[in-house]
């Protein structure tokens, strides 16, 4: 074992310790590896990733994203678990200030954090300016008073102690991150809305589309997934003033027979699927496809995706979302993108692409947008079959066949025939 091996092995200790209750210094050493296995399995069951026990990349690469400090497992909470406030009148304070943003949108954030969770149940929020209030807010780094330090730069985010007297509902967070109002670094409004849900009793959900999920993803529009919601209101009950709310969409459920895509492509050999917020990612040894949020991969891609396609000659995927387009070169963003899909030679007119394909034995890309079907050979246009107009997503797995993805249905066409050969159900390329 190299130096940063070692280090690396003593990170991924503190990581299972710190969220699965790993217990510390173990005397025998397999005594020590079997319970080293066993986190690591609750870790992936958590995550809902293949459970191997052993620190397989997909985990590692888990380990690695920004996440809360609250524990995930919530037997092994420092605190007992359905804690909630007393009454419904909860009190906070803010202690201090971040220098990185501006006090105003600091206290709009907190603020607009709160509703959140107000907009859903009979909780109202008072701010108090002096003496204690139930939910104190503060920025530190490092050691900040709790013994409960944080890390410096990424990592560990925030903090918040579950309802109760004293540090109870207290919410801090680390001043070591970059705090903004925007995408740029970490969103305070989208951290201090978790944390806030931690401090009103809420533990963490293993649903990626859910607030409540340990990982950060920048995302826009209401926050809570269903699942939040149901949380929240299993502590105070609905909202008595029937604020309506929309919640975000849940997980696509990759077996629902109604299911469609919004866009598919290859990588590498693995086969990605866009759909809602999230992607599946299917590799030919997994069993199982996996899904993930498009932010916690890749944050500045738009979470809508309209269409994507391979070039395997360049080793690029091309993604569009609207009227820009973004490049991966595995799965990192090729810098210089987003580029405008005018770009490519299309009419202004065009506001988005509904799908796009790469063709293997022809080196050439096919683009499709709302009103035409183009093909696209280094800046030259003619139209194809009028048919495919309907078709919103489309790739090919093997050299020989297109999938067309029509709503819930796959048309298996082969361009060497020139004919839909078989048609299949959309969701038969997940397992379903
Ligand atoms: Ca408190
Ligand atoms: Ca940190
Ligand atoms: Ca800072
Ligand atoms: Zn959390
Ligand atoms: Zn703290």
């Amino acid at each position: 074992m190299n130096v940063i091996q070692l280090l690396f092995s003593f990170y991924k200790q503190k990581y299972l310790r710190r969220f699965y209750d790993l217990p510390a210094g173990l005397q025998s050493r397999q005594r020590s590896s079997d319970a080293f296995r066993d986190k690591i399995r609750e870790m992936q069951s958590f995550f809902k990733l293949k459970v191997t026990g052993n620190l397989d990349d997909n985990t590692l690469d888990l380990m690695k994203q920004a996440r809360c400090g609250v524990p995930d497992i919530g037997e092994y909470n420092h605190f007992p678990r359905h804690l909630k406030w007393p009454n419904n009148n909860v009190t906070f304070r803010i202690l201090n200030y971040t220098p990185d943003l501006k006090k105003s949108d600091v206290d709009r954030a907190i603020r607009n954090a709160l509703n959140v969770w107000a907009d859903v149940t009979p909780l109202t929020f008072k701010k108090l300016y002096e003496g204690n209030a139930d939910i104190m807010i503060s920025f530190g780094s490092r050691e900040h008073g709790d013994y409960n330090p944080f890390d410096g730069p990424n990592g560990l985010l925030a903090h918040a102690y579950p309802p109760g007297q004293g540090i109870g509902g207290d919410t801090h967070f680390d001043e070591d991150e970059d705090w903004t109002k925007d995408s740029s670094a970490y969103n305070l409004f989208i951290v201090a809305a978790h944390e806030l849900g931690h401090a009103l009793g809420m533990s963490h959900s293993s649903d990626a589309g859910a607030l409540m999920y340990p990982v950060y993803s920048y995302s826009t529009g209401y926050p809570l997934s269903e699942d939040d919601i149901e949380g929240i209101q299993a502590l105070y009950g609905p909202n008595p003033n029937q604020k309506r709310v929309k919640p975000k969409p849940d997980a696509p459920d990759k077996c629902d027979p109604m299911l469609s895509f919004d866009a598919v492509t290859e990588l590498r050999g693995e086969t990605i699927i866009f759909k809602d917020r999230f992607y599946w990612r299917i590799h030919p040894q997994m069993p199982e496809p996996e899904q993930t949020l498009i932010k916690s991969t890749w944050p500045s891609i738009p979470n809508k995706v309209d269409a994507a396609y391979e070039n395997p000659e360049k080793d690029l995927v091309i993604i569009f979302s609207g009227i820009r387009m973004w490049a991966l070169n595995g799965y990192n963003l090729v810098d210089g993108y987003p580029k405008y899909i005018h770009k490519l030679g299309l009419p202004k007119k065009i506001r988005k692409v509904d799908a796009a394909v790469h063709i293997r034995d022809t080196g050439k890309t096919l683009i499709f947008t709302d009103e035409d079907y183009w093909r696209y050979v280094v800046m030259r246009f003619f139209i194809f079959y009028s048919f495919i107009l309907f078709f919103q997503c489309m790739q090919s797995i093997f050299p020989r066949y297109l999938y067309f993805f029509h709503e819930h249905i796959q048309y298996e066409y082969s361009y060497t025939s020139k004919k839909v050969i078989r048609i299949l159900r959309t969701n038969s390329i997940l397992n379903c």
